[in-house]
């Protein structure tokens, strides 16, 4: 099957998922269809509307199949920026996205979608950072890493590109942007943009002297979008933390900020045997700071236990709709208490729907 078919073929099973999902006319559609055929033939590709873009990326994410926070997949609000050129345009666009999304703290789920690839492979617009906002990883002399592990290779490729962070153990990384084969370009994120909250402890007061700080609002930037065929390569989203990806895996993950031995000793704790649980009891008390912090400071934040049962609601409504919930489970539990939330007690299809997010190769390495 020839390319330009493969496309049309894509294009076909959007568009007819598109109207029978929002009542729109079958000649409607066909009609349509019969125009985006010519415009294939003419051009290799076709643009599609902000309409279709905007319902295929709510589409993307109700396809999430790791993501526990879809509930809320209808009201995601989406930015058309497919106009932007240059890697200064992109960067504006992103940081427009930011400022509007974090909304002082009470954060909107919200995506940014700029011009699309016909091929997957050759990106037209890709940003090379993982997320918007993310801590910097510096390897030092006795090989420890000061910061963030998970950025230990983006931070080295930065300082390449001429970026020098402050050293802390929290500097937040430069956006960088490649349009087509250019060479990247670095931006600074304006520092008014990235909200963080530092933690604190509701009844132990030493915990704030760990110094310990996270940021406010996950931006996932590095998946490509696909819809009825047209691979978005550059759209970042985002929604809010669920407390458990801060307090039980970035700032406790061994490979990553390590502090369960930090809160431990600050606890008190009996850490010389494993049987005194005390892991689990440092972990919980982290935990418990950060879903505080957030929470005192306005930022949007969720608890494992509430987000399961909003993602039992989310699959309970779509059995409703006549509709088979699709999820991975072993994302879907959280990395604390798992057995605790309806999630781990219920089994779930893993089929993989379009629209959806993907993961693309690494730009760099
Ligand atoms: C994954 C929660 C919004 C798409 C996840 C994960 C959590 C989560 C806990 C697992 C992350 C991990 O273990 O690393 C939430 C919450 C949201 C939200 C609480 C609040 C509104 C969104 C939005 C989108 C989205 C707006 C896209 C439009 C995804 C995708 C993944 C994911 C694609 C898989 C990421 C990967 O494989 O690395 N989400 N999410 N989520 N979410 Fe959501
Ligand atoms: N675990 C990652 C973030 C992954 C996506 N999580 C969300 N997405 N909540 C971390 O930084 O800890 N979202 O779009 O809200």
């Amino acid at each position: 099957r020839s390319h330009a078919n493969q496309l049309l073929h894509e294009a076909e099973t959007y568009l007819k998922q598109y109207g029978s999902e929002l009542s729109i006319a079958d000649s409607s559609i066909a009609a349509r269809l019969n125009q985006i055929a010519s415009e294939i033939e003419a051009t290799g590709t076709y643009t599609q509307t902000s309409e279709e873009l905007a319902y295929g990326a709510k589409l993307a994410w109700r396809n999430s199949n790791r993501c526990i926070g879809r509930l809320f997949w209808d009201s995601l609000i989406v930015q058309d920026a497919r106009s932007a050129q240059t890697a200064a345009d992109v960067a504006g666009g992103v940081f427009r996205h930011m400022e509007y999304a974090t909304n002082g703290g009470k954060i909107l789920p919200t995506i940014t979608i700029f011009a699309p690839s016909v091929d997957a492979e050759k990106p037209r617009i890709r940003l090379w950072n993982d997320q918007l906002v993310r801590y910097a990883g510096y390897e030092q002399k006795d090989g420890t890493v000061l910061g963030d592990p998970i950025s230990l290779e983006l931070t080295q490729v930065c300082e390449q590109l001429g970026w020098r962070g402050a050293g802390t153990a929290f500097d937040v990384l430069p956006l960088v942007v490649q349009i087509g084969q250019e060479p990247p370009e670095w931006f600074e994120v304006p520092a008014e943009l990235v909200l963080e909250v530092p933690l604190t402890h509701p009844d132990l007061p030493a915990f704030e002297e760990l110094g310990l700080r996270w940021y406010g609002v996950p931006f996932v930037s590095s998946m490509r979008l696909e819809i009825g065929g047209l691979h978005y390569t550059a759209a970042p989203f985002n929604g809010w933390y669920m407390g458990t990806e801060i307090g039980a895996r970035n700032l406790a993950d061994p490979f990553r900020y390590n502090m369960l031995p930090t809160v431990g000793t600050l606890m008190g704790l009996d850490t010389s045997r494993e049987s005194t649980l005390w892991r689990d009891r440092a972990l919980v008390e982290l935990n418990v700071a950060v879903l505080h912090s957030y929470k005192e400071k306005g930022v949007t934040i969720v608890d494992h236990h509430t987000a399961s049962k909003q993602f039992s609601l989310f699959a309970e409504k779509e059995r409703q709709r006549g509709r088979i919930p699709t999820g991975r489970w072993s994302w879907l539990i959280p990395p604390l208490s798992p057995a605790t939330t309806a999630v781990f007690h219920t089994r779930y299809e893993e089929t993989e729907l379009k629209p959806n997010y993907f993961y693309q190769k690494t730009p760099y390495s």
